[in-house]
């Protein structure tokens, strides 16, 4: 093929990517957060000059580039190290997995107030509707932070009234608002004003951080039953996997269980054998990344059959899959086993649920028609109920006729 048809087959599949309805389950809050805002953000932080701001966004500087001087700021008011995350910030191309976590904490120094958490949820629902994600399950980490009057509670709320807070798409994400009407599943791009809203279904899980206290955890899952009627549905367990021991969660994700709470966890992002085992044996609903699994492991993985998120480019940019074509999507799709597309942290890590999909097509050679397989499959792991699964399947239906 010419360089010419090349570049245009691309731009087609590319393309067909963004209009597949796509389901979303594996996506942290702070992880998908607009560059924009970001930036925004840091402007508004007391003492940084606004000329820095603006030479910053002049300059096109890679967005990652720009925590340098927040860092920098942070540094000089003595809240951080400087040195101790300078040298992260300035890598262009991939940071280890300890390196992620530096970053988080600054983002978390960002975006940790409520109004603020408010704007953030807002902005990532309207930015996965934008590329035709009609089911999202987004996950955050509920922060206590005494300082700005927040408790775990305060946090989620400010998060909820984020997603009510979205206009440009219809946001059903109480449990108890489902529709028997099929979504609307023309492409947001293709919608003229006075066209129906188009609609996507959202839902929280609460995250359990690895640097927490078993009675931290606990906290967070009695507040996930507190909130089931909100939109929350699940758990998950993230967070540094260098940090922390199994057994300290396991009290809190055991409470789940008994409370009937789906249950997701990140699962050997690091060659742990100890927790691996365990995490095998506590067979969770749904599992993330299972990057390091040795040989033993992953039959008992497949014999289990639980579902995989697979988050290609956060594992190729974090070191736990070597690279796109080696990355373990080809022996576990092969296998049939059950998994689901997604993007993890789709800020941190430049990417989208639609690039996710590209990048499957480009790297294993999927056909478009198995591609809309594994879209259509993600709906089996979806944690919301069977309502939205027929809801969603149904939608799914009408736009196999536009699109296949
Ligand atoms: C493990 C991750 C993660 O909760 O503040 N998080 N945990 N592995 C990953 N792969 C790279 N990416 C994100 O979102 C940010 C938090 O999500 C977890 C970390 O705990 C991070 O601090 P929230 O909204």
């Amino acid at each position: 093929m010419d360089t010419e048809r090349k570049v245009a087959a691309e731009k087609e599949i590319r393309e067909w990517c963004v209009a597949l309805p796509k389901v979303e389950l594996h996506a942290h809050l702070n992880g998908s957060v607009r560059n924009s805002t970001l930036l925004s953000v840091l402007s508004t932080i007391p003492h940084l000059s606004p000329l820095i701001s603006v030479v910053i966004v002049l300059s096109g500087l890679l967005v990652l580039d720009f925590p340098a001087e927040l860092a920098k700021q942070l540094g000089d008011r003595g809240v951080i190290v400087f040195e101790d995350v300078k040298d992260v910030i300035m890598k262009a191309d991939g940071r280890s997995l300890p390196e992620c976590f530096k970053l988080f904490d600054l983002f978390h120094m960002l975006t940790t107030d409520h109004d603020t958490v408010t704007r953030i949820a807002k902005e990532v629902v309207e930015d996965f509707a934008a590329e035709n994600v009609v089911y999202l399950e987004i996950r955050t980490t509920p922060k206590k932070n005494a300082a700005k009057g927040m408790t775990k509670r305060s946090y989620v709320d400010a998060v909820i009234r984020g997603l009510k807070a979205v206009e440009s798409v219809d946001v059903l994400f109480d449990s108890n608002l489902t529709t028997s009407e099929p979504l609307s599943c023309t492409p947001m791009t293709e919608l003229d004003n006075d066209t129906r809203k188009k609609k996507i279904y959202v839902r929280l899980l609460l995250s359990i951080d690895r640097r927490e206290t078993t009675s931290a955890a606990l906290d967070t899952v009695n507040l996930a039953m507190e909130m089931k009627d909100q939109g929350v549905i699940g758990i998950d367990l993230s967070g540094n996997p260098v940090v922390g021991e199994w057994e300290t969660y396991l009290p809190a994700l055991q409470h789940a269980k008994e409370l009937g709470i789906p249950i997701t966890i990140h699962c050997g992002e690091v060659p742990n054998r100890k927790e691996i085992q365990a995490v095998l044996d506590f067979c969770p609903q749904r599992l993330g990344h299972v990057c390091c699994l040795n040989d033993d492991e992953w039959k008992q993985l497949k014999s289990l059959k639980i579902p995989i998120e697979i988050c290609l480019t956060s594992n190729v940019m974090t070191g736990g899959a070597p690279s796109l074509e080696l990355h373990h999507f080809a022996d576990l799709y092969n296998a049939r086993h059950p998994l689901s597309l997604c993007t993890d942290d789709s800020g941190l890590f430049s990417t989208s649920l639609s690039n996710e999909y590209y990048l499957v097509a480009a790297t294993f050679g999927l056909s478009k028609s198995e591609l809309f397989q594994l879209a259509q499959d993600a709906v089996h792991f979806v944690f919301a109920d069977d309502d939205v699964k027929s809801s969603l399947r149904r939608m799914l239906k009408i736009a196999e006729k536009r699109l296949m």
